[in-house]
C-alpha cells in the first residue's frame, strides 16, 4: 500500500490534531469544574486562577508602635496608629512617624510616598495613598488600599533634608 515514509507523514500530521482536541477537551472541563462555586461566585477562573501570595510575616505580628528600618539605615518609619489594626482587606489608615536611629522623631523628614505592592502578583493597590503632615515628623496616610488577601509591602519614601530613603514594612492581609 502506502511506502513507510507517507505512513509516517500521515501518523505525524494525526497525532497532533488528536492531542489538540483533547487538550481543548480538558480544558474546557477544567474551567466548567471551577466555574461558580457558590450563588454570589462570578463564573470563569477567578482567585484560584492566581498564583499564591505568601505573606513574610503574619497578622498578628503586627503592632502599634513597630518600626521598620530604612535600606540605608538613616530613618524608621514607626506606625503610630493603624485603622484596622491589624491591617485588613481595602482601605487602611495609618499614622506614621519618622524617627532616627536614636528613637527620636526626626522634625525634618518628609514622607513623600506610600505605595501598598503585592510583589507575587506585581501589582499595586489601585489607589494613591495621601500623605498629610500632621506635627513635624508625623504624617497621616490614606487610604492604604490593599484589595486582596496575601502578602504586601508598603513602600514608605522619606524625604531628610533633601536626601531619600525607603522603608519597606511588611503586611499579611488575611482573606
Ligand atoms: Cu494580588
Amino acid at each position: 500500500m502506502f511506502p513507510a515514509i507517507v505512513r509516517l507523514m500521515i501518523a505525524l500530521m494525526t497525532v497532533p490534531i488528536f492531542a489538540c482536541e483533547h487538550s481543548r477537551d480538558s480544558r474546557a472541563a477544567a474551567i466548567g469544574a471551577t466555574a461558580g462555586t457558590g450563588p454570589n461566585e462570578p463564573a470563569g477562573p477567578h482567585k484560584s486562577a492566581l498564583p499564591d501570595a505568601p505573606c513574610l510575616v503574619q497578622p498578628e505580628d503586627f503592632s502599634l508602635g513597630q518600626e521598620t528600618r530604612s535600606k540605608d539605615g538613616r530613618f524608621s518609619v514607626r506606625i503610630v496608629d493603624a485603622q484596622p489594626a491589624p491591617p485588613a482587606m481595602f482601605n487602611n489608615a495609618w499614622q506614621v512617624e519618622v524617627v532616627g536611629p536614636d528613637g527620636a522623631t526626626m522634625p525634618n523628614a518628609t514622607v513623600i510616598d506610600a505605595e501598598p505592592y503585592m510583589p507575587a502578583h506585581d501589582h499595586n493597590g489601585g489607589y494613591a495613598a495621601k500623605v498629610t503632615p500632621t506635627e513635624p515628623g508625623r504624617f497621616d496616610v490614606t487610604p492604604l488600599y490593599m484589595h486582596m488577601g496575601g502578602g504586601w509591602t508598603v513602600t514608605f519614601t522619606v524625604d531628610i533634608e533633601g536626601k531619600t530613603g525607603e522603608a519597606v514594612v511588611d503586611v499579611c492581609i488575611p482573606e
